[in-house]
């Protein structure tokens, strides 16, 4: 191992000596620890000199783990994207001179202690970044890109550089699970729209997004088995809108380009209850009784609809729209759902999630459902998403070895519309100004939830209000930018105050990204 790491700086250091030397550049002070990085990291030291990012500047990166390599062509896409040089990733042959290297390099380090970890050393000729894992380099390369300025330096030298400050950055993610879910049920999101904010997330460094494929007034999936689940209940939305839904070809278009951001895509299929649209594509799958006979449903209610939980043929459905889900998602989850049951008599629900979660565990997958399924006698490998302000069954659930998912409505709820002049979103669980969507902690929130319970965080947006990227981002951002932060950096590292003026600095990216955020007054934007 350390053979090798010798061997790489022998190869870099006689790359750049190999070059004419170049006379000495005086750079401007700068200082790391005044990035405006989100989330901000565990640890900066700033060392006040700069490397100079330009033309002669290559990617190097480890050849131990051929992922390693993917890591290093996004930081050159995504280089070029914002500065326009087209860096060469693994050069051989001598055609462009290299001054400078970045080196994205795979270390055993005991120093980097989960997965997603990473150390960045940025020195005026190298930039060293260290990680176990290609997901922690992927982390570590969205720093590296906030910490390349908007704008150039002309002055030093007879190009334009792009100065990036010298320093250590050293990091780590408070929760392994950090997570946004959108509801394409309610309203469908295209493939395209999905892929922006997948970009978006990996860059605040999010590893999971939960799709909310299926409710009551939508079915999402194709299911090769149960074709009228697409053909039927694909066709309605909230709205009266024509709906839509993901062929398998394009889940799996979605899953590959979440995973090339090292992201995981959590399937939900809602059940019991949100079960309209599947009820009306097959209605022996209704339960009959107080559950509202289906029809094509446009409107916003909830707790109508229920499957029937005593039938053989609901779990011989089930199973096959299970296993063909299960079998295109790469990720360790299946999420049932399970809210909001109203017309599901409690015996037969609880009976309902057990029978469930035995065909997840079939599939090979593990089962997440919101709090309401902690009624039952879950498995311990079963998580708990914790919703609403009932948090007993959750806590028992923890007792018992379940991880918990906080998202409570009050803080989280991406749908909660900011203040009395928002133009999208509901409020039944009151409105989320932006200093309220960060000004708390996951850790004590949950009162007698043990710290080592919580598996993570995630902002569910429901989309009842929203029906495109542009009104999607109008919820979204910037709060789900404060819960990137909450979900990976320490309670000590955040502070209302110091993130407002981060969190202004965003604009130029999020101009770049076409986000059309909301421009709370809470915040001084500067323009
Ligand atoms: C409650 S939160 C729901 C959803 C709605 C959402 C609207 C949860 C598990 N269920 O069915 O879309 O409120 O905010």
């Amino acid at each position: 191992m350390i053979s090798r790491v010798v061997l790489v700086f022998v190869a870099i250091i006689s790359l750049v000596a190999c070059q004419p030397k170049k006379k000495e550049i005086n750079f401007p002070k700068t200082d790391l620890t005044q990035v405006a990085l989100i989330p901000k990291p565990l640890k900066t030291i700033a060392t006040n000199s700069a490397f100079a990012l330009d033309g002669e500047t290559a990617i190097y990166t480890s050849t131990t783990d051929a992922n390693f390599e993917a890591v290093g062509q996004f930081l050159s896409q995504k280089i070029k994207k914002k500065t326009g040089l087209d860096l060469g990733v693994n050069p051989t042959d001598g055609d462009t001179p290299v001054e400078r290297v970045v080196y994205i390099n795979q270390s055993d380090s005991e120093e980097l202690s989960t997965p997603e970890s990473y150390q960045l050393y940025v020195k005026k000729d190298s930039i060293f970044l260290n990680a176990k894992t290609a997901a922690g380099a992927f982390r570590g390369i969205q720093t590296l890109r906030q910490l390349i300025p908007e704008q150039t330096n002309d002055t030093l030298t007879d190009h334009p550089l792009w100065l990036i400050p010298t320093g250590k950055v050293l990091d780590e993610p408070r929760y392994g699970y950090r997570a946004s879910m959108l509801d394409v049920a309610r309203h469908f999101f295209t493939v395209d729209e999905v892929k922006k904010y997948l970009d978006i997330l990996a860059y605040y460094k999010f590893n999971a997004l939960h799709l909310h494929l299926s409710d009551d007034q939508g079915w999402r999936i194709e299911i090769k088995s149960w074709p009228k689940l697409t053909e039927v209940g694909g066709a309605s939305e909230v709205g009266g809108g024509e709906g839509g839904f993901y062929t398998q070809e394009d889940y799996k278009e979605l899953v590959a380009y979440a995973a090339e951001r090292h992201i995981i895509i959590i399937p939900e299929i809602d059940m019991p209850g949100h079960t309209n649209a599947a009820s009306l594509s097959y209605p022996f799958l209704h339960a009959g009784g107080k559950a509202d006979k289906p029809r094509v449903r446009t409107d916003m209610l909830v707790g109508y609809s229920s499957f029937h939980t005593r039938k053989d043929t609901v779990y011989a459905f089930l199973d096959d729209v299970i296993r063909e889900i299960a079998a295109i998602t790469p990720g360790p989850y299946f999420h049932i759902g399970g809210d909001e049951s109203h017309v599901t008599k409690k015996k037969d629900y609880i009976h309902f999630v057990e029978k469930v979660e035995k065909i997840v565990h079939k599939h090979g997958k593990q089962a997440i459902g919101w709090n309401e399924i902690a009624q039952a006698k879950i498995s311990p490998s079963s998580v708990v998403q914790l919703w609403n302000d009932e948090p007993h069954d959750a806590i028992n659930a923890a007792k018992n070895g379940s991880k918990i998912i906080v998202s409570s409505a009050k803080k989280m709820y991406l749908d909660m519309k900011y203040d009395s002049i928002s133009e999208y979103g509901l409020t039944w669980a009151g409105m989320i100004p932006v200093d309220v969507g960060y000004n708390w902690d996951p850790k004590t929130y949950i009162k007698d939830l043990p710290e080592e319970s919580v598996l993570g965080i995630e902002a569910p947006l429901w989309s009842e209000t929203i029906s495109n990227s542009a009104e999607l981002e109008y919820l979204a951002f910037p709060r789900v930018i404060g819960y990137a932060e909450l979900g990976w950096s320490r309670a000590e590292n955040r502070d209302w105050e110091d993130y407002k003026v981060r969190l202004a600095k965003q604009v130029p990216y999020m101009k770049r990204m076409d986000i059309k955020y909301y421009p709370t007054k809470l915040v001084d934007w500067g323009e």
